[in-house]
C-alpha cells in the first residue's frame, strides 16, 4: 500500500466555518472587553451548564490549570492518590500544590484507576482522590465515593477528556467534589486552548472565580495567593460557536468509532477495550491493545503506521511514574503498578476526528489488519 498522501494523525480539530466568527470579533473590537469575565465567557458557562447538565461550571484558561485550581479551591494537601495511566499534568497539578502523588494501579478493562486497590495506599496524609476518566470512559465513581466516605477524603476527578459523556443518564461531570475538563486542540470540544472546573454550588464556584483571577475577591481584597488562569473572549467566542456543531462532531466520531470496532474486532491479537454499560460516550479516543497474538510488537505497528504517514499515539505511554520527576516516589516502583505498566506497552490511540475520511479510517484498518 502507498503512504497516504496527506499525513493522517491522532486528532484534527474541528473548527466552525471562519464567517462564522466575524459577529464575535467585531463585537470584542466595538466593546474593546477582552478578558476578565466578559459577556461571551458568562454567556459560554450558561450554555455549557446547561448543555452538560451541570449546576456551575468556571471557565479557566486550561485544563492543567484548572487541575492545579481545583486543588487549591479544596484546600488538599499531603498525599493524593492517583493513576500513573494518564497525560503527565494529572500529577504535574499536584506537584504545583506541593503535595505528593502516591500512585495505584488500574483496573485491567476500563484502564481507570482500581478502586480495590485504593484502600491500602491511605496513608494519615492522604486527604483526597484524583483519578482519571481515561479516554473519557467513566471510572468507577459508585466504589470510589464509597471509598471517600468511609476515610473522609475529597474526590477530584480530572476529566480532560469527559466532555458531553452521560452515565447512568447524567453527566459523569457530576461525581465527586470538582472535575475537571480540557478544551485543547487535541480535545472533543476546543476552544483552541481552555478548560473548566465543574462546580456543585455557587459558593464553590466563587472560590474558583477568585482564584482563577489571582485570588481577588473584589477591588482591594485577594483571599489567596490565585493564579491568572482566565479564558479569555476570543476563547469563549470559538467556545459558544463549536457548541453548535458539538452533537455532530460527536455523531461522527461515533460512526468512525462503530467502523473501527466492526474491522478490528476481526483482527487476531487485537484488542478494542469496551465501554461500560450505562454509558453515552463521546468518542474522544479509539484505543487498540496490541497482544502477543498479534504479528507486530505496539511499536512495530506504531513504526509501521508511521511509514505509511499515520500517525497514532501511545496514549499513555511512558507511564507518569517512569519521568523523573516520579520515580523515586515509592508508589512508582514497578512491581505496584503492574497492570497499568502492560497496558502502557500495548497501548495505541488510532485516529479519530469529526473530520477524518472514510478512506482514510479504510487505510489506517487495511495496514492493521495486514491487507
Ligand atoms: N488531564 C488529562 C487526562 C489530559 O489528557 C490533559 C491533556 C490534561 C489534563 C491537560 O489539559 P490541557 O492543559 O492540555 O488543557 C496532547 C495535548 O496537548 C494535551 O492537551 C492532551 N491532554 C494530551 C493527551 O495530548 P500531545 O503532546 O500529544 O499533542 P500534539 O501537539 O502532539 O497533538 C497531537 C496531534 O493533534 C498532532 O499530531 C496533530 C493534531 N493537532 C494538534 C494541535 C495542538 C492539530 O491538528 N492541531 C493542533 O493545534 O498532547
Amino acid at each position: 500500500m502507498n503512504p497516504s498522501e496527506k499525513p493522517i494523525y491522532v486528532t484534527q480539530p474541528f473548527l466552525p466555518p471562519l464567517d462564522e466568527l466575524q459577529p464575535y470579533l467585531k463585537q470584542i473590537w466595538e466593546s474593546k472587553q477582552l478578558t476578565n469575565g466578559g459577556p461571551f465567557h458568562q454567556e459560554l458557562e450558561r450554555k455549557l451548564a446547561d448543555y452538560l447538565g451541570v449546576e456551575h461550571i468556571a471557565l479557566l484558561s486550561n485544563g492543567t490549570l484548572a487541575l492545579v485550581t481545583a486543588l487549591q479551591t479544596l484546600r488538599i494537601t499531603g498525599e493524593v492518590i492517583t493513576t500513573p495511566f494518564s497525560f503527565v499534568a494529572t500529577s504535574h497539578s499536584l506537584l504545583w500544590n506541593g503535595i505528593r502523588p502516591v500512585f495505584v494501579d488500574i483496573e485491567p478493562v476500563t484502564l481507570n484507576l482500581d478502586p480495590e486497590k485504593i484502600e491500602a495506599a491511605i496513608t494519615p496524609h492522604t486527604t483526597a482522590i484524583l483519578p482519571v476518566h481515561v479516554y473519557g470512559k467513566p471510572s468507577d465513581v459508585d466504589n470510589i465515593q464509597k471509598i471517600a466516605d468511609i476515610y473522609g477524603l475529597k474526590v477530584i476527578y480530572d476529566a480532560a477528556h469527559s466532555f458531553g459523556v452521560k452515565y447512568k443518564d447524567e453527566s459523569l461531570l457530576k461525581h465527586g467534589d470538582l472535575s475537571i475538563l480540557s478544551f485543547h486542540a487535541t480535545k472533543v470540544f476546543n476552544t483552541f486552548e481552555g478548560g473548566a472546573i465543574v462546580c456543585p454550588d455557587a459558593k464553590t464556584k466563587r472560590r474558583v472565580d477568585d482564584l482563577k483571577n489571582f485570588g481577588f475577591a473584589n477591588e482591594v481584597t485577594v483571599v489567596a495567593p490565585g493564579i491568572n488562569a482566565k479564558m479569555n473572549e476570543l476563547q469563549a467566542a470559538i467556545g459558544l460557536l463549536q457548541l453548535k456543531y458539538i452533537d455532530k462532531a460527536i455523531e461522527r466520531r461515533r460512526e468512525i468509532d462503530t467502523q473501527y470496532r466492526e474491522q478490528l474486532s476481526r483482527v487476531t491479537g487485537i484488542t478494542c477495550p469496551s465501554l461500560p454499560p450505562d454509558t453515552v460516550y463521546n468518542h474522544a479516543y479509539f484505543p487498540i491493545l496490541v497482544e502477543k497474538e498479534y504479528p507486530l510488537s505496539r511499536d512495530g505497528l506504531y513504526d509501521k503506521l508511521r511509514q505509511h504517514n499515520i500517525f497514532p499515539r501511545r496514549y499513555f505511554y511512558p507511564l507518569i511514574s517512569d519521568f523523573p520527576m516520579y520515580r523515586g516516589l515509592p508508589s512508582a516502583v514497578q512491581s505496584n503498578l503492574p497492570v497499568a505498566r502492560k497496558v502502557a506497552d500495548k497501548v495505541l490511540c488510532l485516529p479519530i476526528y469529526p473530520l477524518l475520511t472514510s478512506e482514510a479510517q479504510e487505510q489506517v484498518i487495511d495496514l492493521i489488519a495486514g491487507n
